[in-house]
């Protein structure tokens, strides 16, 4: 007997498509929404013909849209993943990153509101926190002001979440991404992941380049345990509302990245060095406490294992 109904908007996304397999291997019926704007269909065909799974190709953006499935499924969560999630683009097209990244939160809201959905699970990221902090970043201490349009609309989506919680009793669960990496990230723009960079290069022989010298650091979080938090934020009895790092809160250094994509493909050359980019963070390192105290969330993928599923993967077709 399956579970109850669970909303995933984004459902084709590389996070989504995961976060999608992980509640239906435990025993959820999905109703995953997404416009494939930048989703895909390749990512969901593990699960595309499973009867407890539904997709419904729809832009949650468009006010009204994600009430109308919300009103033909009763759920019991949702979880919110479709985004806009370059930030340059954000730079870009400022209005488009209001409507996708602000509008759509608001339309996740109204839904749950309207249909009482009780609880609302939202893809943050470490953008909302400025720049400047060596430390790990911890929750309430936002440092500076966010230096995106992206990172403005996740900060505003969350308050804008925490309203609908407090006014309609709704529980919000805000999950500030990391660097997330993992099998289907798309290596397409250079704006990429530098994961799927990486990847996609040592594959095909080349070495990779890095920007700067190598010594800036990031919070690397595998895709699986991103699912899994999702999963935890959605089912897990009791949690009220709050926002938490998803991270692992070990740093790597691009250099320490390269060393080991090189111990997997000895014949490739030593990396390219290229000018730093501007506006490069140096460090990006997350607290993962509360996660643990209040999701009962650790990561359980390091970046060892996580680089090493990624090169042996025999899977996704290429891109
Ligand atoms: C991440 C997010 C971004 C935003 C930001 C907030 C991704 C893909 N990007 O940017 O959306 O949330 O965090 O802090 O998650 N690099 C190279 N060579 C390459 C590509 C990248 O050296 O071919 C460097 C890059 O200059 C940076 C580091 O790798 O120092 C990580 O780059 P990234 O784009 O993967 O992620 P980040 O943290 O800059």
């Amino acid at each position: 007997m399956a579970k109850g109904v669970i909303l995933v908007t984004g459902a084709a996304g590389f996070i989504g498509s995961h976060t999608t397999e992980q509640l239906l291997a435990a025993g959820y019926r999905v109703v995953g929404v997404d416009n494939f704007r930048t989703g895909r269909r390749e990512n969901l065909r593990h699960v595309a013909a499973r009867p407890e799974f539904v997709l419904r190709e729809a832009d949650v953006a468009e006010p009204g849209v994600l009430a109308g499935i919300a009103g033909e499924f009763p759920s019991e969560a949702v979880i919110h993943l479709a985004a806009l999630v370059s930030v340059p683009e954000s730079i870009a097209d400022p209005q488009l990153n209001f409507r996708l990244n602000l509008g759509a939160t608001h339309a996740v809201a109204e839904a749950a509101r309207r249909h009482r959905i009780p609880r609302i699970v939202f893809a943050s990221s470490a953008a909302v926190y400025g720049d400047g902090a060596e430390a790990a970043r911890s929750e309430p201490d936002l440092g500076s002001p966010p230096i995106s349009p992206y990172g403005a609309a996740k900060l505003a989506s969350e308050s804008l979440l925490f309203g609908h919680a407090a006014a309609y009793g709704l529980a919000v669960r805000c999950q500030r991404f990391f660097n997330v990496y993992g099998p289907r990230q798309d290596p397409a723009s250079p704006y990429s992941g530098v994961i799927s960079i990486f990847a996609r290069e040592y594959a095909a022989g080349r070495p990779p380049t890095i920007h700067g010298d190598g010594g800036q650091t990031r919070d690397f979080v595998s895709v699986h345990d991103v699912a899994r938090a999702n999963l935890l934020a959605a089912t897990r009895p009791g949690l009220v509302s709050g926002v938490a790092n998803i991270c692992t809160g070990r740093a790597t250094s691009l250099q320490r990245l390269a060393e080991i994509f090189a111990g997997h493909y000895p014949e490739v050359g030593a990396p390219r060095h290229a000018a730093a980019r501007p506006g490069d963070i140096r460090h990006s390192l997350g607290d993962p406490s509360r996660g643990r105290d209040e999701l009962g969330f650790t990561a359980q993928w390091a970046i060892e294992r996580g680089l090493r599923e990624l090169i042996h993967l025999p899977h996704d077709p290429p891109h």
